[in-house]
């Protein structure tokens, strides 16, 4: 059941309002959340990096057997997961796997953004949600078996859905993304919630990967800080406190086919991208089967309902977009 003390909206003044829901898309909903970062914008040098490994490319049905074998898990990392709220694990994909879904992505995005994010900047956080249900190739990533695996025992529960699929692409020069943790983004009422953050590409510091506050139980020191939904002082505070409790971050390099998991109270933050690629990954939630929508989802919560159509608040979370990834019921 669910257990957040972090009470994003303690004390009700008009900025920590955000009972409303959120009316438009969920590309506006990042707009505005990366807006909430605390930026130096004093550091501004883009480098260079080394072009992407000459890979051979594995075909989709290679793919599909790569992603359906299991990723087996020792007791230590169920334990590191447990206690620190997140782990990373190396060749969760082959190299070959994660070249091919950047491609795949990147088609995606210069479809619906008109623009090539590795070659136009714009500093900007493109988002793009539910790839999987049109193409049975990124079908094979999202309901990957072994992703469901893996999330299913480091939760330690027997069957995990899929609440949905995201690539989010970090452009050359984009800020920080501000510290927070999942509970309030996906209103569902089960902490049995975790997201398989894949990058799509190496990804060194510079670039702003995905960092882990730890361990799990560092979210309780910024339970009372008031989450606004304007300005930059919830990130800023939550960062001053974590500095000044000397709370240890987890800020290290993806190399290619590295998968980071983290818990729902985890929290977690990215720094500004200052390389001259696009930082993409495909970040996908799973959830424990039979956890249900909560009572009252906030702005927080973007578009939800995109996600898991004519379910409504208190109902079970089970609609034909949140399948059952592990176990493995059907072909995919
Ligand atoms: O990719 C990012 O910078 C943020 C992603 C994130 O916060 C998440 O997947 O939970």
């Amino acid at each position: 059941m669910k257990n957040s003390n972090n009470n994003l909206n303690n004390k009700i003044s008009d900025s920590a309002d955000i009972s409303r829901p959120w009316e438009k898309d969920n590309q506006a909903w990042w707009d505005w959340y990366v807006g909430l970062a605390d930026n130096d914008f004093k550091e501004h040098e883009i480098i260079n990096i080394a072009p992407l490994p000459d890979i051979v490319i594995p075909s989709d049905n290679e793919i599909i057997s790569e992603l359906a074998e299991p990723y087996h898990l020792t007791d230590d990392q169920i334990n590191f997961f447990k206690k620190n709220g997140f782990i990373k694990l190396k060749k969760v994909f082959s190299p070959g796997a994660v070249l091919k879904l950047r491609s795949e992505l990147i088609n995606l995005l210069k479809k619906e953004f008109k623009v090539d994010p590795d070659k136009e900047a714009y500093d900007r956080f493109l988002s793009l949600e539910m790839i999987w249900p049109d193409n049975a190739l990124l079908r094979s990533y999202v309901l990957s078996p072994r992703l469901g695996q893996i999330s299913a025992n480091l939760l330690e529960v027997s069957s995990v859905r899929l609440y949905h699929d995201n690539v989010l692409a970090k452009q050359s020069g984009c800020g920080r993304t501000p510290w927070h943790f999942d509970d309030h983004h996906f209103p569902l009422d089960t902490n049995d919630v975790v997201t398989a953050w894949a990058p799509v590409q190496p990804t060194p510091v510079e670039m702003g990967p995905l960092s882990f506050a730890y361990p799990l139980d560092v979210r309780k020191l910024v339970k009372d800080v008031t989450f606004e939904k304007t300005g930059t002082g919830y990130d800023s505070e939550v960062s001053k406190i974590f500095s000044k409790n000397n709370v240890s971050v987890n800020e290290t390099p993806f190399e290619l086919g590295e998968v980071s998991f983290h818990h729902n109270l985890n929290f977690h933050t990215a720094s500004r991208n200052r390389t001259n690629r696009s930082r993409i990954a495909l970040a996908n939630t799973y959830y424990r089967d039979g956890a249900r929508v909560i009572n009252a989802p906030t702005m927080v919560s973007g578009d939800w309902q995109k996600f898991m159509p004519n379910i409504k608040p208190g109902e079970i979370a089970a609609s034909p977009l949140n399948p059952i990834c592990w176990p493995v019921k059907s072909k995919l």
